[in-house]
């Protein structure tokens, strides 16, 4: 599918470090190693009610990664899916009248606007679900064929405990949870661990076995539609290397989702999912986790039609560490529109001649440390507050690696 147009990045004077970053899986801030090629993968967009804050902080706190990556010299290749059928989009669209596809087509349209805005590198491959439900459904029919899913009237299960048994997959080797959380968790997070009759409460669907008046797809599985994990373990097998460097989304995803992708990736393949996984926190607003669900949305198109500096929501994002959780305010907007002004103002004074940048230096120092925005944020504050002007480089290395252009 098609992503969105590329920003420009300068490419910087002199060498960046090895990115570190918190790897979920091991509780621990790692350095993220890529081989020959960079290969990040990012939860994409359900695509209804797109694109609020939440989204763009997770989007952006990757983003970052892959600007701080291709700044140490790495060729990145970014793999973004789309979940563009799935029992919200479907039950929001027949809530509203609308047919599915036209819903999705939709609301993946604001998207790519709001991501050109907000001046994101675009992933390579931009995948929509529904090109991908023959590979999904080949891989269901493998995992039948090893004995590791079973089928329960129309629906075909992961056998989480077959599957541990035969991979280095075990469950909870993403999340770090116990059980009794897990089970609280699949249950809150599109998971069905009270349905009768699977072999382990946890076990998730892979195939979806076709329900009336559902979009679904012939299979000799029997007409259905994929689950949801599987999805996203069979794209980055298609489009990336296993294991892929970082896999990544908000917080949100850590169990089931991503649990289940990498024990799906194992399974299938016999080999790890990703080196690392790397959650950014949840944005909420009104005292509540930003959600479609609760309704407590603030749009990046409402904000930007309003008159607001897309720059100025990228800096009230980059304001906050990705890793944290935290609260959009009205308050969080207004410094950041006078934080822009300021930058704007300072950069106006540029000294054409000037070839140094300690800034650049500074940058590179606090982003290599588990992506530090908010300390890159205050190097240039502080930069801009010293009376000294701006060289071509400083407005550069603030172009390329926090992605706002002054110039
Ligand atoms: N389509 C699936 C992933 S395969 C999905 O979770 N879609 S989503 O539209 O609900 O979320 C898109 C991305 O934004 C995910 O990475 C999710 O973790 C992240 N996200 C959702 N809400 C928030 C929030 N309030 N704060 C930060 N990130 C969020
Ligand atoms: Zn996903």
């Amino acid at each position: 599918m098609k992503s969105w147009s590329q920003p420009e990045v300068a490419r910087l004077p002199g060498t960046a470090a090895i990115p570190q970053v918190f790897d979920t899986t091991s509780g621990s801030i790692i350095p993220v190693r890529p081989s020959a090629v960079a290969g990040l993968y990012v939860c994409g967009i359900t695509p209804y009610d797109a694109t609020h804050i939440g989204h763009a902080a997770t989007y952006l706190a990757f983003d970052t990664l892959n600007r701080v990556w291709r700044d140490a010299g790495y060729d990145v290749r970014y793999v973004q899916n789309v979940t563009d059928v799935d029992d919200p989009l479907l039950e929001r669209a027949t809530a509203t009248g609308v047919d599915w596809r036209d819903l999705a087509a939709g609301q993946i349209e604001l998207f790519r606007n709001d991501m050109r805005a907000l001046g994101v590198i675009p992933p390579d491959h931009f995948v929509a679900v529904t090109d991908m439900v023959g590979r999904v459904e080949q891989a269901v029919r493998r995992l039948l064929d090893a004995g590791l899913a079973y089928r329960l009237g129309n629906d075909v299960y992961f056998d989480s405990t077959a599957a541990a048994a035969h991979s280095s997959w075990q469950l909870g080797q993403v999340s770090q949870l116990d059980r009794d959380t897990m089970l609280v968790l699949a249950a809150q997070r599109g998971g069905d661990p009270a349905r009768e009759g699977k072999r382990d409460p946890l076990d998730p669907v892979l195939w979806m076995g076709a329900r009336p008046g559902e979009p679904s797809w012939p299979s000799e599985l029997g007409d259905g539609r994929p689950g949801w994990h599987i999805e996203c373990s069979v794209i980055v097998q298609e489009f990336l290397d296993i294991p892929v460097t970082v896999a990544g989304g908000g917080r949100d995803l850590i169990f089931p989702h991503h649990e289940f992708t990498a024990g799906h990736t194992a399974a299938l393949t016999g080999r790890r999912h990703a080196q690392s996984h790397v959650h950014a926190g949840l944005v909420s607003y009104r005292g509540e986790k930003m959600s479609k669900s609760l309704g407590n949305l603030v749009f990046v198109s409402a904000l930007v039609t309003a008159g607001v500096d897309p720059r100025a929501i990228r800096l009230a994002i980059l304001s906050h560490h990705y890793r944290g959780d935290w609260e959009w305010t009205d308050e969080v907007l207004t410094t950041a529109v006078a934080r822009l002004a300021s930058w704007i103002g300072w950069a106006g004074g540029l000294d054409a001649s000037g070839t140094g940048s300690e800034l650049l230096a500074e940058l590179r120092d606090a982003l290599a440390r588990d992506l530090a925005t908010p300390a890159a944020l205050a190097a240039v504050d502080a930069r801009a507050a010293s009376g000294a002007s701006p060289t071509r480089v400083d407005l550069d290395a603030i172009h390329a690696l926090l992605g706002v252009s002054l110039h």
